[in-house]
C-alpha cells in the first residue's frame, strides 16, 4: 500500500537511490494557488546536508509540478510532483548488500519479497518522506485558507528535555529544539555521539490549531486512530500519543477530563480529540523515534544465506532521525487533517472556522 488519504488521496513512488522520487494526490480541491517554489521552505528543513548533525547527502530537492496544475492554480486532477535523486552514492552499500542490518527493515523486506533493492535503504529509506512533506505543502495552504496551522517542535533527544518552551525559537536552530539556551549542549551532545558512532531516538511533537470541532468518522476513521496510523507509518517511529497519551494511565478521572464552561475548556488532557472527533481545541500529538540503524559500530548479524556475520555500515547516515522529522510529523498531521476536512464536509456540508456547538 503505496497511497494514503480517502479524499485529498497521496500516492508516492521511488526509492533512495532511482532515478527520482514522486507522488500523485488525487482529490485535491481545485483553485489552491502554486509554485514550484512554494516547495522549497518545507523540504530544506526536512532534508539532509544542511547541518553535521543529519546525513551528510546533498540532495537539491527541487520539485517539477508534472500535472493538475494550470497558471500557477490547482486544477481539480491529478497533481503529479517529482523530485530527482542526484546526490545517491550506492557504492556505500555494495558490502551490506546481501547482510542484514540488526534493527533494519532490510531484513523484513527480504523476508517478504525475497528481493530489495539496497541501495541506500531502497524503499525504506527517509528519502520517501520528501514526498509527504511536498504533498502537505498543498494541504497545509489549503487548512491555512481555513484557519488550521499545524507547527511542531523537538521535545526530547535521547535523555535531553527541553528546560523551557518559547515558540519563536524553534525554527532559529537546527533541532527545531523550543529552548534556545540549550542549542549548546544539544550541539556538543550530537558531536560526542556522533564521534562514538552510535545512534540515538528523539521525541518530536505537533500541534494543528484553528481545527474547528467536529473533524474526525466516530468509529473506524477516528481522527486520532488516523493520526496514529499516519505517524506510525514515518519511518523509525515506534510511538504514537495524542494528548496526555501514556501518561493517562496515571491519572484520575478528575485529573484528566477537561472541564467545560460557557468560555471553552479550561484544559486540554485529551489532545483535542474525544471519541474520535475533533473537540475545536489544539490537536497534540507526540511521537517516539527509535534510534538509527545504520551503525559504523560492527553488530552481530546474519546474512541472506543465514551465515553468521559482522555487519558495519558505511556511508552518510543520520546519527539521530527524528532531529529532521518534525517536519515530517507536520505534513503527516496536515495530510490526516485535510482528508478528514473533505470527509467532513461530504456528509456534514459546513468546513472551516465555525462556532462550537455549546
Ligand atoms: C538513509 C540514508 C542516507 C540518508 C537518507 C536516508 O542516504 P544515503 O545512504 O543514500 O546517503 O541521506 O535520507 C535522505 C536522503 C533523505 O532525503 O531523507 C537511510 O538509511 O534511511
Amino acid at each position: 500500500m503505496n497511497s494514503f488519504g480517502h479524499l485529498f488521496r497521496v500516492t508516492t513512488f521511488g526509492e533512495s537511490h532511482g532515478p527520482a522520487i514522486g507522488c500523485v494526490i488525487d482529490g485535491c480541491p481545485p483553485g489552491i494557488a502554486i509554485t514550484p517554489e512554494e516547495f522549497a521552505n518545507d523540504l530544506s528543513r526536512r532534508a539532509t546536508g544542511k547541518t553535521r548533525h543529519t546525513s551528510a547527502r546533498n540532495e537539491a530537492d527541487a520539485v517539477e509540478i508534472l500535472s493538475g496544475v494550470y497558471e500557477g492554480m490547482t486544477t481539480g486532477t491529478p497533481i503529479a510532483l517529482l523530485i530527482r535523486n542526484t546526490d545517491a552514492r550506492s557504492k556505500d552499500y555494495a558490502n551490506i548488500a546481501r547482510q542484514f542490518r540488526p534493527g533494519h527493515a532490510d531484513y523484513t523486506y527480504w523476508q517478504k519479497y525475497g528481493i530489495r533493492d539496497p541501495r541506500g535503504g531502497g524503499r525504506s529509506s527517509a528519502r520517501e518522506t520528501t514526498m509527504r512533506v511536498a504533498a502537505a505543502v498543498i494541504a497545509r495552504k489549503w487548512l491555512g485558507e481555513r484557519g488550521v496551522h499545524v507547527r511542531g517542535h523537538l521535545a526530547q533527544i535521547g535523555d535531553v528535555v527541553p528546560v523551557g518552551h518559547d515558540w519563536s525559537v524553534v525554527e532559529g536552530n537546527p533541532f527545531f529544539w523550543p529552548h534556545a539556551a540549550q542549542v549548546p549542549e544539544l550541539e556538543a551532545y550530537m558531536d560526542a555521539l556522533r564521534k562514538s558512532g552510535d545512534s540515538v531516538g528523539a521525541k518530536v511533537v505537533v500541534e494543528a490549531d484553528g481545527v474547528p470541532p467536529g473533524w474526525g468518522e466516530p468509529i473506524y476513521g477516528k481522527l486520532d486512530g488516523e493520526l496514529a496510523a499516519a505517524m506510525m507509518s514515518i519511518n523509525a517511529v515506534k510511538g504514537v500519543e495524542i494528548g496526555d497519551g501514556f501518561a493517562s494511565v496515571a491519572q484520575r478521572g478528575t485529573e484528566h477530563r477537561d472541564a467545560m464552561s460557557p468560555n471553552g475548556f479550561a484544559s486540554n488532557h485529551a489532545g483535542g480529540i474525544l471519541g474520535g472527533i475533533s473537540t475545536g481545541q489544539t490537536v497534540r500529538v507526540a511521537v517516539a523515534f527509535k534510534p538509527t540503524s545504520s551503525l559504523r559500530l560492527p553488530a552481530e548479524s546474519i546474512d541472506v544465506d543465514g551465515n553468521v556475520i559482522e555487519v558495519v555500515t558505511t556511508g552518510r547516515h543520520d546519527p539521530c532521525v527524528g532531529i529532521r522529522a518534525t517536519p515530517i510529523c507536520e505534513a503527516m498531521l496536515a495530510l490526516v487533517l485535510i482528508d478528514q476536512a473533505l470527509r467532513h464536509r461530504a456528509q456534514c456540508g459546513d468546513v472551516g472556522p465555525v462556532q462550537p456547538r455549546i
